[in-house]
């Protein structure tokens, strides 16, 4: 038995409190009292409820799995590691049961786990396991396209449930940031998730994708304005390589249009020293995971 508070119930159902106390109240929805007199609702008739009721409710369609992901997701929110839900997990990306995976994604944002976390902890620690599935032989190219492919899916989910960036906030005109993979470079989800991370902030981001040359990332950002160019890199493997990125790029840019280099992905958390060498005009920061990437975000471009 797994007892959730009136307030977690309400969230589960997309509800407002009073609608749960009510129903409490009428004893459509069974409850027990803590000694301090609160309600508590049994997970199970939670779900029963929903299901009777035709409410909506983000763990339905996980059936037998419902409790687990509920656990699992709150250690999450609790910022602990969620070890059974991130196995889950690897199982629906791989038959790509994309019902589920977007019911998690809801789910982990009804309880205001932030994206940084969610992306952290559970996707790219799940992403790693298959990584090492793929290099032990356990699964061929075409399961980790397949997989990423599901990934891909579930973040552009989540994106279709952001409201659109609008052109102004407190009357100036919203940050713009260039987001997009290196030259070379497919692996796209750690740039869909800064993509996302940055939408969530307000800002306007203009997404080039996978492949991007160095002289096609400073057009953009010189064209729009913007002040900060995001890149996901993983599959330069040398700091010589990353190296002459940030030095092409920069000596691409205009005095008259700033803006900062944050790097990210699998190859910066290979290179030992620091990029760039020489001091440079240009702010470059590369950054192992989200959750550090928001905390410079915040207080480096504070509205
Ligand atoms: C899926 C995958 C692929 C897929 C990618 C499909 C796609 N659409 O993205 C495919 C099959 C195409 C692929 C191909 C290759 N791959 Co691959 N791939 C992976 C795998 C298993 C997962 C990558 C992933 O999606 N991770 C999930 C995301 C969320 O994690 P992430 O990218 O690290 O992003 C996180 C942070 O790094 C950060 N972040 C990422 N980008 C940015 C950007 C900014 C600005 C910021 C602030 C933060 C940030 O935030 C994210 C959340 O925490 C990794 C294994 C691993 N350990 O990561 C190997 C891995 C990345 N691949 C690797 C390699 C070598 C290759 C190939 C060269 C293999 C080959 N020999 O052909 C090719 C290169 C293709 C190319 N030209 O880019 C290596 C890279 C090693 C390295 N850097 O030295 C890895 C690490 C595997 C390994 N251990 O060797 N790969």
């Amino acid at each position: 038995m797994k007892l959730v508070s009136t307030r977690q119930a309400a969230t589960l159902l997309g509800v407002h409190e009073s609608s749960i106390k009510r129903w409490c109240n009428s004893e459509e929805l069974p409850c027990s009292h803590t000694a301090g007199g609160h309600r508590r609702i049994d997970l199970t008739d939670v779900l029963t409820f929903a299901r009777k009721q035709h409410l909506e409710c983000s763990l339905l369609p996980f059936g037998a799995d419902a409790l687990m992901v509920w656990n699992g997701a709150n250690e999450l929110r609790l910022g602990r590691q969620a070890e059974v839900l991130a196995i889950k997990m690897r199982d629906w990306l791989l038959h790509a049961e994309s019902q589920k995976l977007s019911g998690l994604m809801l789910l982990c944002r009804s309880l205001d786990i932030p994206y940084a976390r969610l992306f952290d902890r559970l996707i790219a620690r799940v992403m790693e396991d298959i990584g090492e599935e793929w290099s032990r032989g356990s699964f061929d190219i075409g399961d980790e396209h397949r997989i990423s492919e599901s990934l891909m899916d579930v973040l552009y989910s989540l994106m279709s449930s952001m409201p659109q960036t609008p052109p102004q906030q407190n009357g100036r005109p919203v940050r713009r940031a260039i987001v997009g993979c290196g030259p070379q470079e497919d692996h796209a989800t750690g740039a869909m998730m800064v993509r996302i991370l940055l939408m969530d902030r307000g800002w306007k981001v203009i997404y080039l994708g996978r492949n991007v040359p160095e002289e096609d990332i400073v057009l953009y950002q010189r064209r729009h304005r913007a002040e900060l160019v995001a890149v996901s890199m993983s599959s330069h493997q040398t700091t010589a390589a990353l190296r002459e990125f940030v030095r092409n790029v920069t000596s691409l840019r205009r005095d008259d249009v700033p803006f900062d280099l944050a790097i990210g992905g699998s190859a910066v958390n290979l290179v030992t020293d620091q990029v760039p060498s020489r001091p440079s005009p240009v702010v470059v920061r590369t950054f192992e995971d989200s959750e550090s990437f928001v905390d410079w975000l915040d207080v480096r471009h504070e509205q």
